[in-house]
């Protein structure tokens, strides 16, 4: 079938078998040991939560339904099938293939692209008010957490379970729907956004119902050649090439298993039937801080002010007695290292690739340059220094400074595009819990008694 939805209903009944299956045959083994470290150390290495749709593997990095990225660019279908033209996959391809674990076919994804270009065309009015009533200087993903938040007074599961006309066999149908409305909102939420960062709320460019979810972002940022503002002024190479690393962010970022905050918090709000406006708010209010999708804006200031010392990217030695320096102030090196992977980020290599692509665009920008540079290295300083457990580059090292170099420098509202990205993965899980039948996540919490007791 063409529809995402249907192809769905045939996977879910034999889903639900194994599940039950699992909970009988399986339901007393033991997956692991939780210590007093994991209890007060963040639940480090505590496997206790359920999610198909992305797993990390510490040396292969984020793998997606079991496709590496490199799978992923190889099999997903892109927008063109000029495969010369080094276009990266349409994210609706990723968000099918998370939810079903299948490879789409083109007809598939142009079915959904359209589907979700006819549903997003229009932000609910109520929604459109409240945040153009917001004072501009509200911070950009406050903003979308009020907006994503407010779009529930039209959630459909929401007024159903409400009034008691739905089964919980059908729950995921509605959330289906839901999160279907959700995902198409989101070029517009943002595009409003960056609108009233960046321009005084005056609109920068048009919904397009007939191209795709990422072209509509990039097209309501004021970034495609077709824009009557061209807000950065980009040659009409530069505006395809900006939408080409749309598609390849927002293709990369969708998921990154349960661990993380905003995964973590959308699952845990949504066990508590909370509709997945509410849900993925709070995923949103969570990638908001310093320590989740922020490192990408820091990567970036820690350019321009390295650039600034150092007087050329070409200057190796500068380079790293800068990193030096950096290290003996107790100060870690941005966009380096990370709490599972154990190699340089996949998602990093896939951005780089990019910039290597297109030489005449990127050689001449200092910044672009220095973070290629680095990239050599600080690996060799860090692994030098001896304390990281990863002296490599992770993804954020170079997504910030790529969409700073094509002229969004509202450095805050990166984490808007992280998050436009990111609602994937959470969502199609919260779609498998409703339809899996999960239960409210109730874990017991344990206090200084208990823990000194054991
Ligand atoms: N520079 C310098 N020191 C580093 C370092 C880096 N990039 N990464 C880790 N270290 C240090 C740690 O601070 C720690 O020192 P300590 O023993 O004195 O506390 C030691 O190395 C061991 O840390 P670790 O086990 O290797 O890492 P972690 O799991 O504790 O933390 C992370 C992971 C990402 C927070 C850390 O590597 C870091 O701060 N990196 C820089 C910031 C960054 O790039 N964040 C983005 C991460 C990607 C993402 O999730 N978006």
């Amino acid at each position: 079938s063409l529809e995402l939805k249907t192809v769905l209903k045939e996977l879910i009944p034999r889903r639900r078998q194994e599940i039950l299956e699992l909970r009988e045959r399986c339901g007393n083994i033991k997956v692991g040991n939780i210590t007093v470290g994991s209890v007060i150390g963040g639940m480090r290495d505590n496997k206790s939560m359920f999610w198909q749709s992305s797993s990390l593997d510490p040396y292969e990095g984020i793998k997606f339904q079991g496709k590496t990225i490199q799978d992923c660019q190889n099999l997903l279908p892109r927008d063109s099938k000029d495969f010369k033209k080094k276009e990266s996959f349409l994210p609706e391809g990723m968000f099918w293939l998370l939810m079903t674990g299948q490879i789409p076919t083109r007809e598939q994804i142009f079915h959904l692209s359209k589907e979700l270009g006819v549903t997003g065309r229009k932000l609910p009015g109520y929604t459109d008010k409240l945040m153009s009533n917001l004072p501009f200087d509200v911070h950009p993903m406050t903003q979308l957490a009020i907006g994503l938040a407010s779009m529930n007074t039209t959630s459909e599961f929401a007024r159903k379970y409400e009034k008691g006309q739905i089964g919980k066999d059908e729950y995921w149908e509605y959330v289906f729907d839901d999160v279907i409305n959700l995902i198409a909102a989101l070029p517009q939420l943002s595009g409003k956004i960056y609108s009233r960062i960046a321009a005084n709320g005056e609109p920068l460019g048009e919904f397009k119902e007939d191209r795709d979810w990422s072209y509509n972002i990039c097209s309501l940022l004021g970034m495609t050649s077709k824009c009557s503002c061209n807000l950065q002024n980009l040659t009409s190479k530069q505006s395809d090439d900006f939408v080409n690393l749309m598609k390849l962010y927002t293709g990369i970022h969708v998921d990154h298993e349960d661990g993380n905050v905003s995964a973590h918090a959308t699952h845990l709000v949504g066990s508590a039937l909370s509709d997945p406006y509410l849900s993925y708010s709070s995923g949103v209010m969570g990638l908001a801080g310093p320590l989740h999708g922020l490192a990408a804006q820091e990567v970036v200031r820690f350019l321009i002010e390295m650039n600034s010392y150092i007087s050329s990217p070409h200057n190796e030695s500068k380079i790293e007695k800068y990193v030096w320096n950096l290290l003996r102030s107790k100060r870690v090196v941005p966009g380096y290292g990370h709490a599972v992977l154990r190699k340089t980020d996949p998602r990093f290599i896939a951005l780089l690739d990019f910039v290597k692509a297109r030489p005449e665009e990127f050689s001449q920008d200092k910044n672009v340059v220095l973070m290629e540079k680095l990239s050599e290295i600080a690996p060799k300083v860090l692994k030098e220094h001896g304390k990281c457990k990863n002296p490599y580059p992770n993804v954020d090292s170079a997504s910030g400074i790529l969409f700073y170099h094509y002229g969004i420098k509202e450095l805050l509202f990166f984490t808007v595009i992280f998050a436009c990205s990111r609602s994937m993965g959470p969502l199609t899980q919260l779609v498998w819990d409703r339809a899996l039948g999960l239960p409210i996540e109730r874990p017991t919490s344990l206090n200084f008694n208990s823990l000194h007791s054991l």
